[in-house]
C-alpha cells in the first residue's frame, strides 16, 4: 500500500465515497495488502481525520454521517478477511455502547478483533442503559462485559453500569473492560473496571489475560 492509497482512502472517507473506497480496498485486497494494515494506517487515521475536522467547524454532522457510511462500507469487505482466524469459542463477551451514545464504529471493530481471537460476542449495540447490560449478563452469562463511549458526557454512563452490575450481585461474575476515545486508563481505573485498551487489538489482547486470570 503506497502513501498515495493511504491518501486517498482518507481522502473517500472524508468525502463519504462508498463506492469509490471500496473499489480501493478491494484492489489493494488482491494486491495481498494485509486487511489490518489497511485498517491500521488508512482507515483508524482517515477517521481520526474526519473528527479533528468536526472540532475545528470544517465538517458538520451531516458529512461525518457520510464519512461513517463509507467506513461501514469498508469494514464490510475486511470484517470477513479480519475474522479468518475464527476458532471457538475462547469465552464469551457482552459489549454495548452504553446509555446516550450512538457511535458504534469502534465498538463493532472491538467486537471484529474479539471474534478473530475466537471469542464469541454479544452485542447490545449503541445507547444501552445499565438495565440492558444487567439484564444481558443475566440471560447470557458473559465472562468479560465490554463498554465503549465516545462522549466526555455519555463516559459517565460507564460508572453507572458498573455500580447497577454491582447492585444486582453480578459484579463477581464478570470482569470489566471500558474503552473509547476520551477513556483512559485513569478513568477505567477511577470507575472500578478492570481493564481499559486504547484500541481494538489491545482490546483482544487485554481480554485474552483477563479470561487466562479468570
Ligand atoms: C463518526 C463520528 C460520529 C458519527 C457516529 C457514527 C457511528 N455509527 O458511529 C455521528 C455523526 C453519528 C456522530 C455524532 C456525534 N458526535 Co461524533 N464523532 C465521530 C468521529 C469523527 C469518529 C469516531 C469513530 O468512528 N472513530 C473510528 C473508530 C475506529 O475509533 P474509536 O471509535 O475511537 O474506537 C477505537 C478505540 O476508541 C477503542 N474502543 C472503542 N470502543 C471500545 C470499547 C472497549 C471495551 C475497548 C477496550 C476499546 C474501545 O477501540 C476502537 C478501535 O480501535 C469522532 C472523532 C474521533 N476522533 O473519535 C467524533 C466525536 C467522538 N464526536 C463528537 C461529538 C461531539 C458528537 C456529537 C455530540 C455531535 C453533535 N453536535 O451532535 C454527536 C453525538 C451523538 C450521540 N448521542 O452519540 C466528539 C466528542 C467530543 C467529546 N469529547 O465528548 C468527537 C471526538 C469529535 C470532536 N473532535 O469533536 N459522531
Amino acid at each position: 500500500m503506497t502513501t498515495q492509497d493511504i491518501e486517498e482512502l482518507k481522502n473517500c472517507l472524508q468525502n463519504g465515497e462508498r463506492k469509490k473506497i471500496t473499489a480501493i480496498i478491494e484492489k489493494l485486497i488482491a494486491n495481498n495488502t494485509l486487511p489490518v494494515t489497511i485498517l491500521n494506517d488508512a482507515l483508524i487515521p482517515g477517521m481520526t481525520r474526519v473528527g479533528e475536522k468536526m472540532k475545528c467547524g470544517e465538517m458538520y454532522l451531516p458529512e461525518v454521517l457520510h464519512s461513517a457510511g463509507a467506513m461501514n462500507a469498508a469494514m464490510e469487505i475486511l470484517k470477513p478477511l479480519l475474522l479468518q482466524n475464527n476458532v471457538q469459542s475462547a469465552g464469551r463477551v457482552l459489549v454495548g455502547t452504553v446509555k446516550g451514545d450512538m457511535h458504534d464504529i469502534g465498538k463493532n471493530l472491538v467486537g471484529i478483533m474479539l471474534k478473530g481471537a475466537g471469542m464469541e460476542v454479544v452485542d447490545l449495540g449503541v445507547q444501552a442503559p445499565p438495565d440492558k447490560f444487567v439484564e444481558a449478563i443475566k440471560t447470557h452469562r458473559p465472562a468479560i462485559v465490554g463498554m465503549s463511549a465516545m462522549l466526555t458526557t455519555t463516559m459517565l454512563g460507564m460508572k453507572t453500569t458498573i455500580e447497577a452490575i454491582a447492585s444486582a450481585g453480578l459484579r463477581p461474575s464478570v470482569k470489566i473492560i471500558v474503552g473509547g476515545a476520551p477513556v483512559t486508563q485513569r478513568f477505567a481505573d477511577e470507575i472500578g473496571a478492570d481493564a481499559y485498551a486504547r484500541d481494538a487489538v489491545r482490546a483482544a489482547e487485554k481480554v485474552k489475560e483477563l479470561l487466562a486470570a479468570a
